[in-house]
This record gives structure tokens, C-alpha cells and sequence, in this order.
């Protein structure tokens, strides 16, 4: 591999091709083996040799490699983000992309589901599940509108924005982010869980650091993780911002915000050990993110601007996040 592209997501995609090629080879084994031994202890012959809980054994094991094959094939990674409405989902996956791509604040609450993805085009554009026509939308407001607007949009449904490479780095290596309805406002997340989620590379749980971590929130990860097995997580405690309006409880209140995640994450779930929870937890702002990463890219300075107290500690969060995303993706 001498000469790969010293980009992770790029070596991202070559590692998946190897990967899948591993799973093809392991998938006609197990399913020869599987014929074989369904075969051999329905026989008379055989019948003591093998039984038939062997059989089945194989058969989930072949439903489980069918499962992982098709996650491996498609291009892309996918990143899903859940969290209670207003905890600040649209704007984290806004500070990503950096610039305002979805609709965020009051009277943006889709009920719907918004992924999006590099379109290699000049126009950005969207297709929904009941049509596959391209409505182009150039603007945020014009893209809330058309969620808005849209009767075939049922709650649950799928909306795709194809945003243009051009304008956002993240997308060149088919990333794909997923923005979702909050996981107060509906109860149909067993639904959501098989439709969207079975396929996830990554679950952000974007949690609001004024509160704790809700029922709902919990539950619907509990939920995730009885599905997939160690599904990878991280936890943004966004708003931080608004901390500092009492910096003498700060730290105790980022102390007991991340020793109730420890515990969610590594005991509840048991997804990560107790040492490596730790790193999947980010107290971070993402509206100061954006706003500052829309000021650079109209030539002032990432940190320019009036900011709040501690902003650049949050700014640098927020990086290690992204960065310990680039390491997932790399992993894979
Ligand atoms: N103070 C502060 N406000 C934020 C932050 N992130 C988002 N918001 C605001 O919170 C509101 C809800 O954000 P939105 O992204 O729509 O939340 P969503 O419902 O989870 O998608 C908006 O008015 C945002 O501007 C943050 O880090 N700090
Ligand atoms: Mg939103």
C-alpha cells in the first residue's frame, strides 16, 4: 500500500475494498459449510455427526456476515445524529460542514429525517422518498421551506440534500452526515432504529449541557445497541457556551456531566471500556463554531470576532472531535 493518498478517508475507502473482498471470501465459506452440515444431519448417515442446532448456528452466522457485507458495500460512512429537538443537532452538523446547509432554531423542527452528501454538481439539490425528482434549493430558508411545503413528507421519512463538494471539504470522501427528528418527539423509534440506523458507521448523541442526559435519549441508545453490536458512539455536550455564566461551578458540572456518561457508555451500554469512554465525550459549542467558521471563510480569522469567554478551549473540543472522527474513519 506505498502508494496510497495520504488522506484517511481515502485510505478509508481502500481499506473497505479489502475488507469487503475478506467478507466475500468468508461468505461462500459459510454457506458451503452451511449446506453441508443442513444436509448432513437431515441424512441418515451423518445424523450423529452433526445435529441440528449446528445447522442453525451456521444459518445465523451467515445472516450476520450478510449483514456486515452490506454495510461494507456501500461507499460511503455514515454519521447519525440523535438528541432531544433544540439540543443543537442541525447547527453541530452545520459547524461540520461549516456553513448553514440545514435549517436550525425555532420553527425548524422537521419531522423527518435530513441526510447529506457530496453531489459532484454546482447546485445543490434534494430528492424525498416519494419522489426521486431533484428540487434545487440554493438557500437554507429555501430548503426549510420546501421541508415545510412538502405534503408527501410524512414523519420518519427520508429527505436527501446533495450538497455541492465544492463547497465543503467533509464531503469529497462520501461522508455522509444524518440529521434526525429528536428523539422527544415521536415514539416510533423502534422504526426509526431499523430504517436509519442498522447501518451507521458512527452515532453522535448530541446532548445539551444545561441538562442531563433524558429518558428518551437513554433509551432510544439502549435500544441501538441491543440491535448492533457495539455500535461506536460519542457523546457532544453541546451549548457549552452557556456555562459560563457561572464559571465557579464549571468543573464541577463538566465533572458530573462526564461521570454520567462514563457510566452510561461503558456500564449501561457497555460499548467502550471504563478507560476509553472518556474520549468519546466532547463539551463543545457549536453555534460559536459555525459562526466563527463562517467569518473565516469570509476572510477574518477561525477565532475572530467577539466571543465568549473559554471559546477557544471549546473551539479546540470541537476539533478533537472531528480528528477522533477522522480516526474512526480511518479504523474502518
Ligand atoms: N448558545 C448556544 N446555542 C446553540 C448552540 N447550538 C445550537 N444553538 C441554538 O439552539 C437552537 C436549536 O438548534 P438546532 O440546531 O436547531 O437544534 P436541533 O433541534 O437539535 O437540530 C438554535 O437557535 C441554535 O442557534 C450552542 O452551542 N450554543
Ligand atoms: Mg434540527
Amino acid at each position: 500500500m506505498d502508494d496510497v493518498d495520504p488522506s484517511p478517508l481515502r485510505r478509508f475507502v481502500i481499506a473497505k475494498r479489502s475488507i469487503t473482498s475478506i467478507f466475500d471470501q468468508l461468505l461462500d465459506f459459510v454457506k458451503d459449510g452451511s449446506a453441508f452440515v443442513d444436509e448432513a444431519w437431515r441424512s441418515e448417515d451423518l445424523a450423529q455427526v452433526v445435529v441440528e442446532e449446528q445447522s442453525l448456528e451456521l444459518q445465523s452466522c451467515f445472516t450476520k456476515l450478510s449483514t456486515i457485507r452490506e454495510v461494507l458495500l456501500r461507499r460511503h460512512m455514515k454519521v447519525a445524529f440523535f438528541g432531544r429537538t433544540s439540543n443543537g443537532k442541525s447547527t453541530v452538523i452545520n459547524a461540520m460542514l461549516r456553513d448553514r446547509v440545514l435549517p436550525s432554531g425555532i420553527g425548524h423542527t422537521t419531522n423527518c429525517f435530513l441526510s447529506v452528501e457530496g453531489t459532484d454538481g454546482d447546485e445543490a439539490f434534494l430528492t424525498t422518498e416519494a419522489s426521486a425528482d431533484r428540487s434545487s434549493v440554493s438557500t437554507v430558508n429555501q430548503l426549510a421551506h420546501a421541508l415545510h411545503m412538502d405534503p408527501t413528507l410524512d414523519s420518519g421519512s427520508l429527505v436527501k440534500v446533495f450538497w455541492p463538494k465544492s463547497r465543503c471539504a467533509l464531503l469529497r470522501d462520501d461522508l455522509v452526515l444524518m440529521d434526525s427528528p429528536g428523539t422527544d418527539v415521536t415514539l416510533e423509534l423502534d422504526t426509526w432504529i431499523d430504517k436509519f440506523c442498522l447501518d451507521a458507521d458512527v452515532f453522535v448523541l448530541v446532548g445539551n449541557a444545561e441538562s442531563t442526559l433524558m429518558n428518551t435519549e437513554k433509551l432510544f441508545f439502549h435500544k441501538v445497541s441491543e440491535r448492533i453490536s457495539k455500535p461506536n458512539i460519542f457523546i457532544l455536550h453541546n451549548r457549552w457556551d452557556a456555562s459560563v455564566t457561572e464559571p465557579e461551578y464549571i468543573e464541577e458540572v463538566r465533572k458530573q456531566h462526564l461521570d454520567r456518561c462514563i457510566t452510561f457508555l461503558a456500564e449501561e451500554l457497555k460499548v467502550v471500556g471504563l478507560d476509553e469512554a472518556e474520549g468519546r465525550i466532547f463539551f463543545v459549542s457549536a453555534k460559536e463554531v459555525l459562526s466563527s467558521r463562517m467569518q473565516q471563510a469570509q476572510g477574518m480569522p477561525e477565532t475572530g470576532g467577539a466571543l465568549a469567554e473559554g471559546f477557544h478551549e471549546r473551539l479546540r473540543e470541537f476539533q478533537r472531535f472531528e480528528r477522533t472522527f477522522e480516526v474512526q474513519k480511518d479504523k474502518k
